[in-house]
């Protein structure tokens, strides 16, 4: 905890941020490092009344428990974009305020979809691993792998995210077709009302959907039985949207050709079986985190903090629904 002050509202950190933010919050707020805490229960049943502001991340979010403890509460400003932690049912009839850091990250994560895309498609990882294990002067040259230019690319939740990939896919001389909550006006991608429709179709398909309870295993064992034996699965989003018992078992059957994955359904830990997989290409959680992105998703952090203890507009807000009882 750092030094109380009266004029600096007290503040839940609840993950690490770069540290340029930490220095900052740390010298406008009394700050609680709770990811530090052995006992959390404990400290917040020791310093939860106190705490009018949280600071958390678009994975770990805010826990129901977590809220509970904090009477005070007035804001939560997210570092990222996924609201699929907080509830904000719960936000909305406390008459909590909310931000992420929407914008700031959008190109980082979508170049992550495309690396991931690329480096599953041409077998990166493998062809660097065959080179460091001598494999090549031994055995010459490595499997062949796939084209992607001409083939289709099918993206799950076209937003900000999706919209960035498919302008990156369209570089690559594929073939963009989506799904989403409803077809979006203007577009020149074409539209499937559901998934599985989407998944027969496409050579891959790319995850850029936000989480929670509505998408949660949207991508499951049939969705990715019509991908098929030679389909590509990439995921940039959340490991919740994905059934991962279901792609195991695709994948050790032969029946899907390939992944690459930034996220996990409970991170940071990744399926064993995936590790042993050739056609895998696994990533930590990693899209937004470019040294850029968290520098200005990290100023966003800050300047909805100060805008909401200012009493001034938040620059980043998230529309709350309804309260309801
Ligand atoms: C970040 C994210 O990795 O935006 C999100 O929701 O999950 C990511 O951008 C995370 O919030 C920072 O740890």
């Amino acid at each position: 905890m750092t030094q109380a002050h009266p004029e600096r509202p007290e503040l839940l950190i609840v993950a690490p941020m770069t540290p340029f933010v930490m220095q900052a919050l740390e010298h406008d707020y009394t700050t609680h490092r709770l990811w530090e805490q052995a006992d959390r229960a404990a400290y917040l049943r020791e310093h939860g009344a106190g705490i009018r502001g949280v600071a958390t991340n678009g994975g770990v979010g805010l826990k129901p428990e977590i809220m509970a403890a904090l009477p005070a509460l007035e804001m939560v400003a997210i570092y990222g974009v996924g609201l699929d932690a907080i509830d904000l049912n719960e936000a909305a009839r406390r008459g909590l305020s909310v931000s992420t850091t929407p914008d700031v990250l959008t190109n980082d994560v979508a170049d992550q979809g495309l690396a991931l895309l690329l480096a599953a498609a041409r077998r990166i990882s493998y062809g660097d691993r065959y080179v460091r294990a001598g494999q090549w002067a031994q055995h010459g040259e490595m499997p062949l792998t796939t084209r992607l230019g001409g083939k289709r690319a099918g993206i799950v939740g076209l937003g900000r995210v999706g919209q960035a990939l498919a302008r990156r896919l369209l570089a690559l001389d594929m073939q963009v077709l989506y799904t989403d909550r409803a077809e979006l006006p203007g577009l020149p991608y074409q539209f499937f009302p559901d998934i599985l429709s989407l998944a027969r179709e496409v050579d891959v398909l790319i995850v850029a959907a936000a989480g929670g309870e509505g998408t949660r295993k949207l991508v499951d064992a049939g969705v990715l039985a019509a991908l098929g034996s030679d389909g590509l699965l990439i995921n940039i989003s959340r490991g919740t949207i994905v059934d991962e018992e279901a792609l195991v078992a695709a994948l050790q059957r032969g029946e899907l050709g390939g992944a690459g994955l930034d996220v996990f359904a409970a991170e940071p830990t990744v399926p064993p079986a995936l590790l042993e997989m050739d056609n895998v290409v696994l990533a930590p959680h990693a899209a937004s985190g470019t040294r850029e992105s968290r520098h200005e998703m990290g100023e966003l952090v800050l300047a909805n903090l100060k805008a909401h203890f200012a009493g001034q507009t938040l620059p980043t807000p998230v529309r709350l629904p309804e309260p309801t009882r």
